[in-house]
């Protein structure tokens, strides 16, 4: 057999497939990089990779092997994404699907804290358990909405789900170490994909820390939705931080570390950062963390709907960020005019996002739609983005308003 390129250049290159399955051979006999690979070969019916072949095709936008978001008519009215349409976005390509094969047996390094140790994913069960209802969202959703078309997935609304994790939670684990290290300043966590030979980890590690606020309703979670975590989100265990962006909620987590300082990743030190337009990112400038408050229309959701006139339930979905939602209001002569909409179905949390609606009567004509929603600690969405590098944190309700006509 053909020894397998594992350079980093193909390691990253993910869509297209130039090394096909056939050529691979049998894939018990491949290097974990090879292995991975071949796992982000698509399939040409639905264009899902294979470790997500389980998704809803027909309900996703699907840019790359790595990268597919949520079509904005499609996350269902149950506030719960269903997990068969949930985005995925991955930085690098997964590890083999081995590692969910036995989730109990996956193992994680506890650094920084008074009592050092390793703990099997069954180990983790037995100190505690809870579940929180979050929005997942990744950094760069509503990139495509920026002019300026900064470089990475074009993601319009739906790079985010709203699911339940269950694990323990941080702090009980904390406790279970005999508490950090006094100087941590930051958790820091590991991805588990593996890292080709040769190659300095800093490049394409997984690695993210945020600030010690974000431990306070952290978990290390195992389910998602009442279900093993699949190796697409992350399985076997995942830290998840509610209220911060995606990237900062480590997939296949090997280690969780109290530290003085940021990790040296180039994803933390550069990557995810609020840079000028034009400008690199860098330590200096601020890291993406938290999530700001945001909305969007659902229902109707495609732009340049064609609806019957008459009566129509205006609706859409609505967080908070790290603060509960508390008012949405609609529009539908582009922001002109504002009514407030009515949250409906349970409240889930401060992390969860609420549906809201707004009845409606229209004519024949055309409208632009459009909400903003306001949190707690009474920040509004705002009209503008914004303006950065990469095109992240777009909240803006200017951006995310769509056109329809009635006829
Ligand atoms: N280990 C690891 N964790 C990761 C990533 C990754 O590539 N590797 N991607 C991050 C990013 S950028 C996002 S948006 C979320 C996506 O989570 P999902 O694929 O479960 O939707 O995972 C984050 N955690
Ligand atoms: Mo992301």
């Amino acid at each position: 057999m053909k020894p397998i390129n594992t350079s980093r250049r193909t390691l990253l290159t993910t869509t297209g497939g130039a090394i096909g399955l056939a050529s691979l051979g049998a894939i018990s006999s491949l290097t974990p990089a090879a292995k991975a690979l071949a796992a982000t070969q698509t399939d040409p019916k639905t264009a899902l990779p294979a470790y997500a072949d389980w998704k809803h095709a027909d309900s996703l936008i699907v840019h790359s092997a790595n990268t597919m978001e949520t079509k904005r008519t499609a996350f269902g009215n149950g506030i719960i994404t269903p997990l068969d349409r949930l985005f995925i976005r991955n930085n690098i390509s997964p590890p083999s699907a081995e590692i969910v094969a036995d989730p109990d047996a996956w193992q994680i390094q506890i650094d920084g804290v008074k009592d050092p140790i390793t703990l099997s994913v069954a180990d983790l069960k037995t100190l505690g358990v809870t579940t929180v209802a979050m929005v997942l969202q990744c950094s760069g959703n509503g990139r495509g909405f920026f002019p300026s078309k900064p470089s990475g997935t074009q993601w319009t609304v739906g790079a985010a789900g709203c699911v339940m994790f269950t694990g323990v939670p941080v702090k009980t684990l904390l406790e279970h170490v005999g508490g950090m290290d006094s100087t941590a300043k930051y958790m820091t966590g590991t991805g588990g994909e593996p890292i080709p030979e040769g190659l300095d980890p800093n490049t394409i590690q997984v690695e993210r820390s945020v600030p010690l606020e974000g431990i306070e309703d952290a978990l290390l979670a195992w389910e998602i939705n009442g279900q093993p975590l699949p190796l697409a989100h992350g399985g076997p265990l995942r830290l998840v931080v509610p209220g911060y962006t995606g990237v900062n909620n480590i997939k296949y987590i090997k280690r969780l570390a109290f530290t003085a300082d940021q990790s040296q990743a180039n994803i933390q030190q550069s990557g995810y950062r609020m840079a000028p337009q034009g400008e690199k990112g860098a330590p200096t400038q601020a890291s993406v963390w938290e999530m700001p408050v945001k909305s969007w229309i659902t229902h109707p959701g495609e732009p340049d709907s064609q609806l019957k006139a008459g009566p129509l339930q205006i609706q859409g979905l609505a967080m908070g960020g790290t603060s509960e939602v508390t008012e949405v209001e609609v529009s539908i002569d582009g922001g002109k005019n504002w009514k407030k909409a009515e949250f409906i179905g349970p409240d889930l949390g401060p992390y969860a996002w609420r549906q809201f609606v707004l009845p409606a009567d229209l004519k024949a004509g055309t409208y632009t739609l459009a909400s903003r929603a306001k949190n707690k600690a009474g920040d509004e969405q705002p009209a503008d983005r914004l303006e950065n590098n990469r095109g992240y944190l777009n909240n803006s309700w200017t951006d995310h308003a769509l056109t329809i006509t009635v006829a």
